[in-house]
């Protein structure tokens, strides 16, 4: 750990050996592209250029779910205040915690807005985001915690009640068995006092789905390509992000958007880190990322297998995207 105070009212810790979210990233690596479906973990986009790519992502028109999120929290965040009650906010995957403003601004009106916990894999947003908030919030203290939350929840700060947010979507992106694990995980450290406010996009018509993932200005593209980017810098490959395509799809039954990267040519991509060479053949795809759409009855289920049990749930006036609050089931 890097405890590295920067202020009085800032501090951040770093859980990450290089500072920068990559420990994993040859094991990933290695292991994803010798699958026969090859695949890479969504957690690999989040350098300084994809949390921007990610950020202009969320101001496109085809991309819904930041402007339905946001306007539950508009709405609701008094509510959300009032039910929770908490001591402390915790965000994971805070990113630039534009939309979490609304929860600030209702626990600062509450009169219990005493400290923030943004909680990333991407060192520079969280960063700089704890420093804008301070300016912001007068009196606010924030600490920021720089960490894989998969790996390392138990850093957290248990002390008091908190409220834990996952807002956006992020849960969408966990395979099923590795979401329950994570919320398994959120439960077991939660106080019976605490809660978790979870933001979920819902299940809606495919054509709108897709659109989402794959806008006319090819924002998405360029994100979604970034992590061959991420690949060629810290592992010394020599992809070409001309020669694949952004493919995004919306898979039915699984009710998820699944996207991709298929290759434009027959190739052999070189990881000179990894001492690996990687065919890929014209036409193939690569798996970088899943987005998993839910209904109101499937996250009570998938809540009840984590041992978490819905306290409330709210969207928006079109229905596009849900937040619900979660406490931990109790023990008969
Ligand atoms: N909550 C924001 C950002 C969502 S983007 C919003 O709703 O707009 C997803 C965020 O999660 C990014 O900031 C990314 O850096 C972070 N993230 C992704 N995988 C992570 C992981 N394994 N550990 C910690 N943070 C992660
Ligand atoms: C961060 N996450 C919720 C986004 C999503 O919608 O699944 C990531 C994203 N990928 C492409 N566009 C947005």
């Amino acid at each position: 750990m890097d405890p590295a105070a920067t202020t009085e009212q800032v501090t951040i810790e770093v859980h990450l050996a290089d500072g920068a979210g990559l420990d994993d990233l040859s094991d990933d690596a290695r292991a994803g592209l010798s699958r026969t479906l090859k695949e890479l973990p969504p957690k690999y986009f989040y350098d300084e250029r994809g949390s921007q790519l990610f950020e202009q992502i969320t101001e496109l028109p085809e991309y819904y779910p930041t402007r339905a999120e946001r306007s539950i929290l508009e709405q609701q965040s008094t509510e959300i205040v009032a039910a929770a009650n908490p001591h402390s906010l915790v965000e994971l995957g805070s990113g630039s915690a534009s939309k979490t403003r609304h929860l600030l601004d209702a626990m600062q009106d509450a009169g219990c807005l005493q400290r923030y916990i943004p909680v990333d894999i991407s060192a520079e947003i969280t960063r700089e985001t704890a420093e804008t908030l301070v300016r912001e919030y007068p009196g606010l203290r924030v600490h920021g915690v720089i960490c894989d939350f998969e790996q390392h929840l138990e850093y957290l700060p248990r002390d008091g009640r908190r409220l834990i947010a996952f807002l956006g979507g992020t849960i969408g992106n966990f395979p099923p068995d590795e979401r329950n694990s994570f919320l398994s995980r959120i439960a077991s450290l939660m106080g019976s006092e605490d809660g978790l406010l979870l933001g979920t996009d819902l299940v809606k018509e495919p054509a709108r789905l897709e659109a989402a993932y794959d806008d006319s200005a090819g924002v998405t593209a360029e994100f979604n390509k970034n992590v061959l980017r991420v690949l060629n810098r810290e592992l010394d490959a020599d992809f070409d992000p001309d020669f694949f395509e952004h493919r995004a799809f919306y898979d039915d039954e699984a009710s998820r958007i699944d996207i991709r990267l298929r290759s434009l040519a027959d190739q052999t991509v070189t990881i000179a880190a990894l001492e690996m060479e990687v065919e890929f053949s014209r036409g193939e795809e690569m798996r970088t990322e899943i987005s998993c759409k839910f209904t109101r009855e499937h996250l009570e289920e998938v809540y009840a297998a984590a041992g978490l049990e819905m306290a409330e749930w709210w969207t928006d006036p079109d229905g596009l995207f849900a937040l619900s609050l979660a406490r931990p089931a109790e023990v008969a």
